[in-house]
């Protein structure tokens, strides 16, 4: 590398000069130094290194704009048909480094900051982390971004501006606590606002029908929204898409002056003030409903200024054709995909619009609508799937549940004459798969039911007193139970196709979440495994590693075409690989070991096991059964003499990271564990590097780009049939990292490619655990041994004195409420432990467990999203690519 001239001189020698497609090291500098001095954010007396960072960020942003328009020129001319990706969450991370590794200009920007006397990594970490996510369903929807543009698909994403994105979290003596997050207070240089792109919203009000019969939403809370695009650069590509970020605000006009003149501050700007707290915050819910009406108002800002939006631009190209709209054309334009059920409610804002605004008929719009949206399920857990109050939802979106109801009337009609379900069965059916849970149902369906009815009954004598028992019946719903408006029901009638996550989970979500529905629409039910994007997670967050990948390969054509790294296998015994290999893990876990340090103190040694667990704290991920399994190991080896110990142990660094919800009691207590676990054993000399503990405080996308390249060992340990599919366990898998794992999820595929004997499997299958849960309630489940003994160290005071018994009574009794071991982790502790002694076997031998590395990535190329990707162009969405030339 040159040498660094002094700052100063190089400011002197650069000329600040406007070049947007610059791509050499100068031209670079120059533009650098041109957004220095005039997109001024900082003072003009220094070139510091946030200065630095936001002047190379603008001049990344130059580059990309020109690409941006290319695209929406070419797109807009070629016209084709478009996916419209709606989603409350996009977890993208750090841009600046993804940009400029898309835009293949590392060299030039690593030089052209060099001249400035800065490093690029260093610049890098300027940047704060966009978290509009919680956890794998928003970083999966980054990573179609990533793959979309990269493809050339003619693409949009939707979803929300939140001001705070999900809390940073600190780690004290007390546990978890939440900080509010402020990626926008130094400014974003990575949005464009587009004061031209705005669209009323509506809350509230009342409708009103026309002299002919139309129907008119009125009144209410009217405000704004207004778009704001980042641009999304593919790689090797000049297609740049856009996602496209809504912020609520109202019109000017609303700003009460007559109550400002009068002195009331507050109230003179009180529709300001509801209108931008819908954008707030991001609710920090991963898997869990917020039944707040503020979710509400966000689900329903998404949906409709982005189905406003979409509409909007469909019109604008119809008539770039000469012709009228002609909306029977709308499907093969457009495609909406609905990112699980948070933006369900596109659905009936399209039929609104369709119907009130446009002027087509219910049985038009229906037809449109249906031909239009489809639906993605990502979970299983059953107080995951929203259920919205009925009054509450009636109130704020009149006209919406007036067209819902009209949807769930037509479904139950279709149920009663459609020939899948016995007469006898009907009435269940009804009242598990119509949307409107426990309402009414009216006359006219009354009058199908009879049929339907008398064959569960002994026939009835008249017609008369079959109707009555029919209205009995039909109206039996438990006065405990509230009436609610089931968005997955809706999502699965509505939607062209529904598709799971992972082959097991697709499977899951057929025979038991919608079974009823895929008895009566087999064809609609698809899966998608997911994927993640192998530029940042293989390319850009482990440089090391990708050389030696390139240089074994002969190309560096595997970052575009993963299958390429398939090729590994034939060298998977070479031991020029091995070494070089184990050389590009070994300068990952220096690094990693230096981040450590900085963040937590403790210093652990690069010779031993990386062994990692990161994502969300939930009981269903088991964290406490991998800490359970670190305990044993500490008493065990407490228990030997150093000799024995390693015998029969490697050292091993254990690390944790993720954010707990809030009010997720339980998860905290399972964070506070780790770390009162981790303050004994790394303080004590008799363990010394044999074993420590580590819990990695605020993990999100850029700490990920750090941990994972490091990892040796990873943990996807789910209770298995819980975990939708996981796409970290993917991340690690690049980066040839070795899963230790149930049979849950993407795992289950993960194994499948890179074979049984390079995947540590443990625990009890999916099919099992039902009958194991029953198991215990009926008491008759033996406690491990071993297990009981954990148990009893941790309330031996081992680890402090905080009162650990509400986590170790969720693990005793048979069952219950947060009781009886829910979630198997007594079940599932021996035969982990056993999986966890195989590994230590396997370290020992450095060839076998590069081998195994190397395995893994060379199983990997199936969890490239680009391979999701084009299985929804081609099964689900119907588009094609179009590369701008
Ligand atoms: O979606 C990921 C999967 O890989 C994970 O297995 C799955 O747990 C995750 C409500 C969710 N499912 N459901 C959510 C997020 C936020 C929220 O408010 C539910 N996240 C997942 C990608 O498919």
């Amino acid at each position: 590398s040159e040498p660094r001239p002094k700052k100063a001189e190089a400011e002197k020698a650069i000329k600040p000069i406007a070049n947007p497609a610059a791509d050499d090291a100068s031209s670079v500098a120059s533009n650098i130094k041109y957004h220095a001095e005039y997109t001024p954010t900082f003072s003009p007396l220094k070139f510091d290194i946030q200065k630095a960072y936001a002047a190379t960020a603008e001049s990344v942003r130059d580059n990309l704009v020109l690409r941006w328009n290319e695209t929406y020129k070419h797109l807009h001319k070629t016209n084709p048909k478009h996916i419209h990706y709606l989603s409350m969450e996009f977890l993208q991370g750090r841009a600046l480094s993804n940009a400029v590794g898309n835009l293949e200009m590392r060299d030039a920007y690593g030089a052209a900051l060099r001249k400035f006397g800065y490093e690029m990594e260093d610049v890098y970490e300027q940047e704060p982390d966009a978290a509009l996510g919680n956890g794998g369903l928003g970083r999966l929807a980054s990573c179609f971004l990533d793959s979309l543009a990269t493809l050339n698909y003619p693409a949009w994403g939707y979803g929300l501006r939140y001001k705070y994105g999900l809390f940073h979290q600190k780690i004290t003596k007390e546990g978890q606590e939440e900080v509010a997050e402020k990626w926008l207070e130094l400014g974003h240089p990575w949005e464009i606002i587009r004061n031209d792109i705005v669209y009323p919203i509506r809350f509230g009000g009342k409708v009103v029908e026309g002299y002919d019969g139309k129907k008119q939403w009125v009144g209410g809370e009217n405000i704004i929204a207004v778009a704001y695009d980042v641009p999304i650069p593919g790689y090797a590509t000049k297609n740049t898409i856009s996602l496209r970020l809504w912020q609520t605000k109202v019109h000017a006009e609303e700003f009460n002056l007559d109550a400002f003149n009068n002195g009331e501050h507050d109230r003179a700007a009180s529709a300001h003030a509801s209108a931008e707290k819908i954008c707030y915050v991001l609710y920090p819910g991963d898997a869990s409903v917020e039944g707040k009406i503020l979710r509400l108002k966000q689900q329903y800002t998404l949906c409709s200024a982005s189905v406003q939006d979409i509409i909007a631009r469909f019109k604008e190209r119809s008539e770039l054709t000469g012709s009228r709209v002609n909306w029977d054309f709308f499907p093969s334009k457009v495609a909406i995909q609905m990112n699980d059920t948070h933006p369900t409610l596109s659905a009936p804002e399209l039929m609104r619009i369709l119907i009130d605004v446009e002027g087509l008929t219910w049985d038009q719009a229906w037809h449109i609508t249906q031909a239009s949206v489809a639906y993605t399920n990502h979970t299983v857990l059953p107080e995951a799937l929203e259920k919205w109050p009925l009054d509450i939802f009636q109130k704020l979106l009149p006209r919406h549940f007036e067209i819902i109801e009209k949807i769930d009337n037509q479904f139950m009609k279709l149920l009663l004459t459609s020939k899948k379900f016995e007469p006898s069965e009907m009435i269940d059916k009804i009242h598990h798969m119509r949307i409107l849970h426990n309402s009414d149902v009216s006359k006219e369906l009354k009058a199908l039911m009879p049929a339907a009815f008398a064959a569960v009954k002994p026939p009835v004598a008249t017609k008369a007193a079959a109707e009555e028992e029919v209205d009995e019946a039909a109206e039996k719903h438990d006065a405990s139970q509230p009436q609610t408006v089931r968005m997955a029901n809706l999502c699965v009638i509505a939607g062209h196709t529904v598709n799971g996550v992972a082959a097991i989970h697709s499977e899951i979500v057929k025979d038991d979440v919608f079974n009823d529905f895929y008895r009566l629409w087999p064809n609609k039910f698809q899966n998608k495994t997911n994927g993640v994007t192998p530029r940042r997670w293989l390319r850009f967050c482990n440089p090391d590693l990708s050389a030696v990948i390139t240089k074994w390969l002969g190309s560096e054509e595997w970052v575009l075409d993963t299958e390429q790294l398939a090729g590994l296998r034939k060298y998977a015994d070479d031991k020029d690989l091995h070494r070089e290999w184990f050389q590009a893990k070994r300068s990952c876990k220096i690094k990693l070991a230096a981040y450590i340090k900085e963040k937590t103190g403790y210093s652990i040694s690069p010779d031993a096991l990386y062994d990692i667990q990161v994502k969300r704290i939930h009981e269903y991920k088991r964290q406490l059964l991998n800490i359970m399994g670190v305990i044993h190991r500490y008493k065990k080896m407490k228990e030997m003499s150093p000799k024995e110990r390693k015998a029969k142990y490697v050292p091993r660094v254990v690390m944790f990271g993720g954010k707990a919800f809030a009010t997720y009691w339980q998860a905290k207590r399972i964070v506070k564990l780790i770390t009162d676990v981790a303050a004994t054993v790394n303080h004590d000399p008799e363990i010394g590097d044999m074993l420590k503990v580590i819990f990695v405080p605020d993990y999100n996308v850029s700490v990920a780009e750090v941990l994972i390249p490091a990892s040796e060992l990873s943990q996807h340990i789910s209770t298995a049939g819980m975990e939708a599919s996981g796409t970290s366990n993917m991340k690690f898998c690049m980066n040839g990292c070795v899963l230790i794992g149930t049979l849950d999820g993407a795992n289950v595929e993960i194994r499948e490619e890179v074979g049984e004997e390079n995947f540590f499997l443990f625990g009890a299958r999916a099919d099992q655990i039902n009958a194991l849960r029953q198991e215990r309630a009926d008491g008759k489940f033996e406690a491990d041994p071993q297990f009981e003994a954990v148990k009893k160290f941790i309330k031996s005071g081992v680890f402090g004195t905080y009162d650990f018994q509400p986590l170790l009574s969720s693990l005793e009794g048979n069952e219950g409420f947060g009781r009886g071991d829910y979630f198997l982790v007594g079940k599932d502790f021996p035969s982990y432990i056993k999986a966890q002694d195989k590994v230590d076997e396997a370290y020992k031998d450095m060839d076998r467990w590069t081998k195994m590395s190397i395995m893994n990535t060379a199983g990997s190329p199936k969890f490239s999203s680009d391979r999701t990707i084009h299985e929804y162009a081609k099964e689900i969405w119907g588009i094609d690519t179009y590369p701008v030339p």
